[in-house]
C-alpha cells in the first residue's frame, strides 16, 4: 500500500508541475487526485463470500471474519456498482475431506484440477450456514455469482473455477456493464478474494484489494504467499483510508 501510494503521488507531483499556472479549476482536480481514490461510475465493489460459513460460528471460520462487516457496508455506500458473491457447494463437494475416506480437513490432494485443500464441509447449498451474513446491508447490490456449485470442481475465484478456465460469467457481465476496475473486500484473503483479484488481471482488469476489509485463513503461509503472488500479477495493496467514501 506505501509503494503504491508513493509512486502515485511522484506521478501526480510531476504532472502538477506541468499544469502549474493553468488555474485554480486544474489544480483543484489535482488536489482530489492527489488524496484518495473516489469510486467511478466504472468501478465496481466485489465483496467476496460474506457469509455465516466464513465467520466464528460458522463451518469454515475465519478469525475476525465478521469484524470486516461494518466496514464492508461502508465502503460499499460508496459505490455505485456492488457485486456479492456466495461460496455454493452442493453435499459431498469435491473440496471436502469427508468426502474422501481417511482424509482430514486442511489435507491436500491431486485433483484433475491441480492440488485442492480439503476443506470441512462449508457453505452447502440451501442451508444457513451459506447464507450471506445478516449485518450486511448492501441492498443496492446488482449481482450475486454464485460459485463452486459443480460436485468435482472447486472454486475461489468469482471469475473462473479451479481449472483457470471454466467461466462463471463474471468477466462478460462487468464487460458488457463497462466496468473496468474492480475492489475487492470480503473472505478469505488468501483464497477466495485473492484468486479472484489475481482472475481480475488476468481477465484485463484493474483490482485492488482494500486490505483492513479482508480477513485470511493462512493455512501453511498461504496468507504471505497470496500476497506475493497479487503483487506480482499488479493487483494493488490499498487500505479503507485511501478510498474517498
Ligand atoms: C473459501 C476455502 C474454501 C473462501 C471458500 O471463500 O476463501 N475458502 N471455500
Ligand atoms: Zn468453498
Amino acid at each position: 500500500m506505501k509503494t503504491y501510494d508513493r509512486r502515485e503521488f511522484v506521478r501526480i507531483a510531476a504532472a502538477s508541475v506541468v499544469v502549474a499556472g493553468m488555474g485554480a479549476r486544474a489544480t483543484a482536480a489535482f488536489a482530489q487526485a492527489a488524496g484518495k481514490i473516489k469510486p467511478s461510475a466504472t468501478d465496481v465493489l466485489l465483496v467476496v463470500d460474506v457469509q455465516n460459513c466464513f465467520v466464528p460460528g460458522g463451518t469454515l471460520p475465519v478469525k475476525e471474519g465478521d469484524a470486516i462487516i461494518p466496514l464492508v457496508n461502508r465502503i460499499a455506500r460508496g459505490f455505485q456498482h456492488v457485486v456479492l458473491t456466495q461460496d455454493w457447494h452442493p453435499p459431498g463437494h469435491g473440496s471436502f475431506a469427508s468426502t474422501y475416506p481417511g482424509k482430514r480437513p486442511f489435507e491436500t490432494i491431486s485433483l484433475s484440477s491441480g492440488t485442492q485443500v480439503l476443506w470441512p464441509d462449508h457453505c452447502v447449498q440451501g442451508t444457513p450456514d451459506a447464507e450471506l451474513h445478516k449485518d450486511l446491508r448492501i441492498t443496492h447490490a446488482e449481482l450475486i455469482i454464485r460459485k463452486g456449485y459443480r460436485k468435482f470442481m472447486d472454486s475461489y475465484s468469482a471469475f473462473y473455477e479451479a481449472d483457470g478456465k471454466t467461466p462463471t460469467g463474471l468477466v462478460g457481465y462487468l464487460r458488457e456493464r463497462g466496468l473496468t476496475q474492480v475492489f475487492l473486500v470480503g473472505l478469505a484473503t488468501d483464497y477466495c478474494v485473492g484468486w479472484s483479484a489475481m482472475d481480475a488481471r488476468k481477465a484485463g482488469f484493474t483490482a485492488f484489494v482494500i486490505e483492513d476489509a479482508t480477513r485470511g485463513i493462512d493455512t501453511d503461509g498461504s496468507l504471505a504467499k497470496a500476497w506475493t503472488d497479487m503483487l506480482g500479477a499488479g493487483v494493488r495493496r490499498i487500505q479503507s483510508s485511501d478510498l474517498d467514501v
